[in-house]
């Protein structure tokens, strides 16, 4: 007799999955749908790292919420028609959380134990204790089992195009038991195309202890009027199968068992083979497959000569019955329609659809990240720097190291001005009014404007397009005076001709140095001539000479045509490198503040003139 007692799963079968498998609760409502069974198959799961939620998921085309619990207490107290789960939790946590889950015995009655590799000695103390508390367990080391019409285990059957060519939708009369779940699938084939398909399938697994046996599911086969004919898959090793040699003598199992254990080509081998099973090494000549297949002939199961002939058998004596009159095929349904995920049917080439999205800087979606079709790891074998990567991601092109080099030097000059100027000061108040790293960050760039930080981009377009229209610079002051426009990239309210700017002194002279052009910084030093000699302070600024030697830059350095060069100009690129470099001198300032503890900032009412008329 059974062993262990499997429940037998009917269309209202209601299970709790454990662990966040979203892939295979899918693929079980899938099935449900499919099978037209009124209420999805799975109630809710179970995840102990987090909070009560919800998730989606379809339901045909709809789309239902499922409850998440973090406790099993609370999952099968809300969800009391539950008897199964799903377990899908890790090797190494199998054995505690079935020991939890036998607390329910009460209410659940069959657990399916997907893990590969729970020690044998866990797996025995689970077995011992599930059968006394009278729970039935399927696996470990399985994909589980399926029932057409009523319930599938998981990924059970593999993909929906599988079950529909399968007939797994509807019930036929043959179930069968097998130790693999791949093999399983192949059964399912095997079956649908040489007889009127599966009623149940259960894959016990392959671990030398499976929690379930052969036996338990092989009578529960023989006692339901449904099936016909049974079916079993074995496998070398192990000697359950002279169990169902036993009861087929004794008339236990008295419906055609059509028999095979796999692994017969062990023989060839000089020693005994460790097949991928845990399980799958005889230990012994009766354990061997051949003496299996031997003995279960002997004993009245249909044993073909060899596995390529196991569907052929099946169909002698489905054929057979059928001819008898016993077995009266019921009428074949209509195929289900299937919803087809979009991301499937665009793989099979079968859909379109125009994308939301352009994107042409990066790709993560292959084995390696790629900036701009480089990988990862050729960006750091070539050494290219955060410039070379800057150069990458914002323009596209690996450019000469001299002008990697350069965008590095901007990022170096524009990183930090000291704690007075408007964007850090800014910064300053936000993180002293206890705001965090990115608030305070964000309140300091959006400071950048066109006084402050963010005269590049126009200082850019009028210092280039003066000079390629040709004016000299007296002229070109003159104009921007006559049209009240201040001449962007030129003055600063602490430097001057007798307070030089370091910063673009270093600059000016990299640009000198390494450009082939000058012709725009240049001109922009002619302008400052001019400038200056109206006021000391009206120097051409950090600003302004990042940005016009970056114009001779990109227009000279090979890597792109001039009309590209200045498209990436009028784009806005040049704000960018600012808003980069001084990002680096605003966190600091943010943590500074941190460091030093500061409290919240108060500007002194003697610093404001009060104008009160
Ligand atoms: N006048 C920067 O002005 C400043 C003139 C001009 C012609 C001009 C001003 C300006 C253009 C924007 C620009 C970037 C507001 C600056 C930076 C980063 C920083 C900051 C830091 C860092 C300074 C006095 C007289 C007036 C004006 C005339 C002034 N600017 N004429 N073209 N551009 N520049 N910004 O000192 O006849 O007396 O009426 O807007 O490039 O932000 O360190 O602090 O790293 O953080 O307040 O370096 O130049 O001068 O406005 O009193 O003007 O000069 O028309 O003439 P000031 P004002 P008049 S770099």
């Amino acid at each position: 007799e059974a062993d262990h007692n499997v429940e037998n799963f009917t269309a209202l079968t209601r299970c709790v999955v454990y662990g966040m498998q979203h892939r295979a609760v899918q693929g079980m409502l899938d099935f449900d749908f499919m099978c037209k069974r009124k209420k999805p198959s799975v109630a809710a799961m179970i995840f102990p790292f987090s909070a009560n939620h919800f998730v989606k998921f379809y339901w045909g085309t709809d789309e239902i919420m499922m409850p998440v619990y973090q406790t099993m207490e609370e999952a099968f107290k809300k969800h009391a028609e539950v008897t199964v789960v799903v377990n899908f939790a890790s090797f190494r946590s199998v054995y505690s959380s079935v020991l939890e889950m036998l607390n329910f015995s009460e209410q659940i009655k069959t657990i399916a134990i997907i893990a590969e590799g729970v020690p044998e000695s866990q797996t025995r103390a689970i077995n011992i204790a599930a059968q006394k508390l009278n729970v039935g367990i399927i696996g470990p080391a399985t994909v589980g089992g399926i029932k057409p019409g009523c319930f599938r285990i998981g990924n059970t059957g593999g993909m929906l195009d599988n079950i529909v060519m399968s007939k797994l939708y509807r019930p036929g009369s043959v179930a069968y038991v097998s130790k693999s779940g791949g093999l399983s699938n192949e059964l399912n084939n095997l079956i649908c195309r040489n007889s009127d398909g599966v009623y149940e399938g259960v894959a016990i697994g392959g671990d030398r202890y499976p929690g379930s046996r052969f036996m338990d599911h092989l009578l529960r086969y023989n006692d339901n009027p449904h099936v016909h004919i049974l079916v079993l898959l074995g496998e070398v090793g192990g000697v359950d199968e002279y169990e169902i040699c036993g009861a087929l003598k004794s008339g236990r199992i008295s419906k055609p068992l059509v028999a095979w254990c796999i692994g017969t080509c062990a023989s060839i081998f000089p020693f005994e083979v460790q097949f991928g099973h845990a399980g799958a090494l005889a230990r012994g000549d009766m354990e061997t497959a051949r003496a299996k297949n031997k003995a279960l002939k002997e004993a009245g199961a249909h044993v073909p000569e060899n596995f390529f002939e196991f569907g052929d058998v099946i169909h002698e004596v489905f054929e057979f019955l059928v001819n008898r009159g016993s077995l009266v095929p019921a009428p074949e349904p209509e195929p289900p329609k299937v919803p087809m995920d979009y991301a499937w049917a665009k793989r099979l080439g079968l859909v379109r659809k125009p994308a939301h999205f352009v994107s042409s800087i990066s790709d993560d979606r292959g084995e390696e990240l790629l900036y701009c079709g480089m990988p990862i790891s050729e960006v750091f074998e070539k050494d290219l720097g955060v410039g070379g990567v800057v150069s990458l991601l914002w323009f596209r092109r690996q450019l000469p190291t001299f002008a990697s080099k350069f965008i590095e030097m901007i990022l170096m000059v524009t990183a930090d001005h000291g704690p007075a100027v408007s964007g850090a000061h800014n910064t300053i108040v936000a993180a002293r009014a206890g705001k965090d790293l990115v608030s305070s960050l964000a309140s300091g760039l959006l400071t950048i404007g066109p006084r402050f930080g963010g005269a590049l981009d126009e200082a850019a377009v009028m210092f280039k397009e003066a000079s390629d229209a040709g004016y000299d610079a007296e002229q070109f002051v003159k104009n921007m005076r006559r049209s009240n426009k201040l001449i962007m990239g030129i003055g600063h309210r602490i430097k001057s001709l007798s307070n030089p700017d370091k910063r673009v002194e270093i600059i000016k002279n990299y640009a000198l140095d390494h450009f082939s052009d000058n012709t725009v910084l240049k001109f922009a030093l002619a302008v400052e001539q001019v400038t200056t000699r109206k006021k000391a302070n009206l120097i051409l600024n950090v600003d302004g000479c990042i940005a016009v030697c970056f114009v001779d830059m990109l227009r000279g350095c090979g890597a792109f045509s001039k009309e590209e060069a200045d498209e990436m100009i009028h784009n806005g690129c040049l704000n960018g490198l600012f808003v980069l470099g001084r990002s680096i001198g605003f966190i600091g300032h943010y943590l500074d503040q941190k460091r030093l503890k500061q409290g919240l900032y108060r500007h002194p009412w003697d610093d404001i003139s009060y104008i009160n008329e």
